[in-house]
């Protein structure tokens, strides 16, 4: 097998063709909401249902790999919702949900190769959990910077909220890779909402002129808190503004899990500069644009029914990417009703062990000064100084929450 899984023997031959071809349209969530991204320009490999489509090719990987990919899927998912039942509890802070959006995150991170660097926004807990990072990760939202420090090991930079701010970062990290001779490429995440930044816009340019080899992983999930896309952009798509800098943009649907793979594989190739269809060996940097939706309201501070009828909803949660795996897994009889729920089993026991090891860990408020700087710059030190004396004086009791 190599180094993403396949293992030349993988039995896609009889999946490529699809025993339904959904390729037609709306119709084919028999009797369920219209598919919505039915007539949108993007590349799928599962239709709604999860039976292949005709004209698309299945991704060459062993067993062992979809399956892997499901795994995460449904780990990603049963995080989600514990951690947005904790935040209920008071148990974590504010939180990002990502449900809808697990295809993207799980699918292209399976196309990485594992010292590949991830720098994403804050909703893309899928690439965390490729990375089988989630004990390290889920402290950083109960309030320990230390979680953000910790995935750095497994090559995921700390998340980011100031919008498109990672992205000038993740570009100059590609171009030390290339600049070193190192066959590594840079996936960065970020929003529709991001694209409005001027980081997104100098970084797209500077990767255009200097060849970095950058993946810039556009989460078009159609809303930017309560903004909607066309109050973002007058472009008809997002993947079109990577023309204006000079590489390649495309568009997928991101509630398929296999299309992100397989568009993600090619991109990361195209930016290594060993793709076939690569003009040099050069790195290149692509854009490649997740069409999606997210389920849930945008962190656990909101409320999208302030901005959006609950019905619209609907036609998105047809295009689950759990159920779509699963359905294709059963299908291709790659697992069955036991395979099934041992994974959940499983997604659930990874999920309380996450939870477990971030519940155990003492807080110090200290510790808000350990995580980001090498050396601290002058004005956190006296930040810290400023904490360390009101401890003296005070005592830590005062500092924690009386629970
Ligand atoms: C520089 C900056 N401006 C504004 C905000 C407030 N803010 C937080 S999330 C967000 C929306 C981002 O939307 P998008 O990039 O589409 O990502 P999504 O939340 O949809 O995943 C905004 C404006 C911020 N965090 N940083
Ligand atoms: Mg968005």
């Amino acid at each position: 097998m190599d180094e993403n899984g396949a293992d030349g023997a993988a039995d896609t031959a009889d999946t490529a063709g699809g025993p339904a071809d959904t390729a037609g349209g709306p119709a084919d969530t028999a009797g369920g909401p219209a598919d919505p991204l039915a007539d949108a320009d993007v590349y799928r490999v599962l239709g709604p249902d999860g039976s292949p489509l005709s004209d698309a090719t299945v991704p060459d990987l062993s067993d062992e790999r979809f399956r892997a990919i499901y795994r995460d899927l449904v780990v990603t998912r049963r995080f989600d919702e514990r951690a947005v039942s904790l935040q209920r509890q008071g148990r974590i802070g504010t939180y990002a949900p990502c449900a809808g959006q697990e295809g993207s995150a799980v699918g292209s991170t399976h196309a990485l190769a594992d010292d590949d660097l991830i720098s994403y926004q804050y909703r893309e807990h899928g690439a965390v959990v490729v990375r089988d990072l989630l004990g390290e990760y889920l402290p950083y939202w109960m309030g320990h910077e230390s979680g953000t420090e910790a995935i750095a090991d497994g090559n995921v930079f700390p998340l980011n909220i100031g919008i498109a701010a990672h992205l000038p970062h993740a570009v100059g990290a590609a171009w030390a890779f290339d600049y070193q001779e190192e066959d590594r490429v840079v996936a960065c995440h970020f929003g529709d909402g991001a694209t409005s930044e001027g980081d997104f816009h100098e970084a797209m340019n500077f990767a255009g002129v200097f060849d970095t080899p950058t993946l810039f992983c556009c989460h078009n999930n159609g809303w930017a808190i309560s903004i909607p896309g066309e109050r973002q952009t007058a472009s008809d798509t997002f993947a079109q503004k990577a023309t204006a800098y000079g590489f390649d943009g495309v568009r997928v649907d991101g509630m398929d899990p296999l299309a992100s793979y397989a568009v993600t594989r090619e991109a990361a190739e195209r930016a290594r500069g060993t793709g076939d269809d690569a003009e040099s060996d050069d790195p290149r940097p692509v854009l490649i644009e997740f069409v999606e939706y997210r389920f849930g309201a945008h962190t656990t501070a909101d409320d999208p029914t302030a901005y959006r009828d609950p019905d619209d909803v609907d036609p998105w949660r047809a295009l689950d990417p759990l159920d779509r795996m699963e359905a294709f897994l059963r299908e291709t009889g790659r697992i069955d009703d036991e395979g099934v729920a041992a994974i959940r089993d499983e997604a659930a026991d990874v999920v309380a062990d996450a939870i477990d090891f971030a519940e155990s860990i003492e807080a110090d408020p200290r510790d808000m000064f350990d995580h980001a700087y090498a050396e601290l710059p002058p004005e956190v030190r006296r930040q810290r100084d400023e904490l360390l004396g009101a401890v003296e004086e005070h005592g830590e009791d005062a500092f924690l929450r009386e629970e």
